[in-house]
């Protein structure tokens, strides 16, 4: 087993990894930016090291700073947790490069996976359905036109580099395609000096549904079923659950088959998510793969009671398994609180939270790193909690959530939590009727 990790993140995902290291018997490691100094990482973890002041770029992005924490605390792994160098393959390279295990996939693998087209060439060679259109990356705006003309418009054209919806634009017509190819290949120049172009159909009105898998690194691969992460709004989750509403046992084998074959193609070690859009037909395709853990990853441990940041700990240490599929029960529903007015467009609302309680009972799972007195510093991401809740049916787990979201006090910022009641209380929510575009026809009535 691994004798002492250091986590190279903050908030609650560093707490999140540091209560399984404790219960497995690790040694743990923080890092901090000054910014927090005052967190609940820095005091649980068994040891902390300064790495540099608030901006990340010189905290928790600089590689130098984290591989020299390692050291000097004699660390033998690092848990990247997600955002920050979670998916950056030149660090999970200077890892090796100073002994020291990357917890998640090889580096070559980060980088096969970040690359868009190169993603869907590899799961479509391994079987896994993908949306029609150019094979890879295009050469130039003619060949991109020319593979628009045989996928059929309305089409999306999306740069290679990007992910998360950045680079990307539909065309919906023949006029517009070059103006718009143009545009999104600069925007990937400019982003990541990369202005590469592939050209797929517009899938309409899509649910993103994605699968959660486990590779030991020798090619036995676990998949552990679904989450529904439609409930997006600019491309952040709001709301995650497992198991969608749209996807019954058969739907979540053929998509588990799809995702493992793909995993198990490249031999991947960890965890990890390949994304699928699925249309109004039911028929799914390859989006991305994620090669990380994520931010919704409770949701699956919930409905599968599985603890997957220890498996992660588990397989970065050698431990194989036999590939197969996990069963869900029950249905587990993810908010994500932040530190955001959705009555001002979400805005983001950093400072001192100055009263706080968290929901509590049967059922109810609250990660957070935040408490009465805490200060939301301005410089990170807004999620201060992410609220879970299991029970039997879809029906009990929104009814269980909307009694904890009543419970939920956070003095002193604005948070999504009215957001949350009331989307849980709408009808097509509540019918498990939406997609992808469902929150920009969202209304929220005024309250604040
Ligand atoms: C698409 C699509 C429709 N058709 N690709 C958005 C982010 C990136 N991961 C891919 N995305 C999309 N790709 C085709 N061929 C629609 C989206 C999309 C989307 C996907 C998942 C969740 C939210 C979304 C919001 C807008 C567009």
């Amino acid at each position: 087993m691994l004798r002492k990790v250091l986590i190279a993140n903050r908030g609650e995902i560093a707490l999140r990894v540091i209560r399984t290291c404790q219960e497995m018997g690790i040694q743990t490691v923080a890092v901090y930016s000054t910014a927090d100094r005052d967190s609940l990482p820095v005091r649980f973890a068994d040891e902390a090291v300064c790495i540099g002041p608030a901006p990340s770029a010189k905290s928790y992005l600089h590689i130098p700073s984290i591989i020299a924490a390692a050291e000097v605390t004699g660390a033998d792994a690092i848990h990247p947790g997600y955002g920050f160098l979670a998916e950056n393959a030149d660090f999970a390279r200077t890892c090796a490069d100073h002994d020291l295990t990357f917890i998640g996939p090889r580096p070559e693998t980060i980088s096969s996976m970040g690359d868009k087209s190169v993603a869907k060439e590899t799961m479509q060679a391994a079987g896994v359905p993908v949306v029609p259109g150019s094979d890879g990356a295009v050469a130039d705006v003619a060949e991109g036109l020319a593979a628009a003309r045989d996928a059929g418009f309305p089409v999306m054209i999306k740069a290679s580099a990007g992910g998360g919806g950045k680079g990307m634009r539909m065309a919906r017509d023949e006029a517009e395609f070059e103006k718009l190819f143009v545009a999104a290949s600069n925007e990937a120049q400019a982003a990541f000096g990369d202005g590469r172009i592939y050209i797929e159909k517009f899938v309409e009105e899509p649910r993103h549904v994605e699968i959660q898998l486990l590779g030991d690194g020798t090619g036995n691969v676990i998949h552990f079923g679904e989450r529904e992460c439609s409930i997006q709004r600019r491309h952040q989750k709001l709301l995650e659950e497992a198991p969608s509403p749209v996807v019954d046992e058969d739907l979540r084998q053929r998509m588990g088959q799809a995702a493992m074959a793909g995993a198990e193609a490249v031999k991947y070690a960890g965890a990890g998510t390949v994304e699928f859009l699925v249309d109004k037909n039911r028929d799914f395709y390859f989006m991305e793969m994620n090669t990380r853990i994520q931010v919704e990853h409770p949701v699956t441990e919930e409905v599968t009671d599985t603890d997957l940041i220890g498996w992660q700990l588990r397989v970065a240490a050698g431990e194989t398994f036999d590939s197969g599929a996990r069963a869900l029960h029950g249905h587990s529903i993810e908010c994500r609180i932040n530190a955001e007015d959705p009555f001002r467009n979400f805005a983001p609302s950093p400072g001192t939270i100055t009263g706080f309680h968290s929901p509590k009972g049967r059922g109810v799972r609250c990660d957070t790193h935040v408490f009465g007195g805490y200060t939301i510093p301005p410089h990170y991401d807004s999620l201060i909690a992410k609220l879970i809740v299991k029970d039997d049916t879809r029906e009990k787990a929104i009814a269980k959530m909307q009694r904890a979201l009543d419970e939920f006090i956070v003095e002193g910022v604005k948070t999504t939590v009215p957001f949350h009641q009331q989307l849980l209380r709408d009808e097509r929510f509540r019918a498990g009727d939406f997609d992808t575009k469902f929150l920009e026809r969202f209304e929220l009535e005024k309250e604040g």
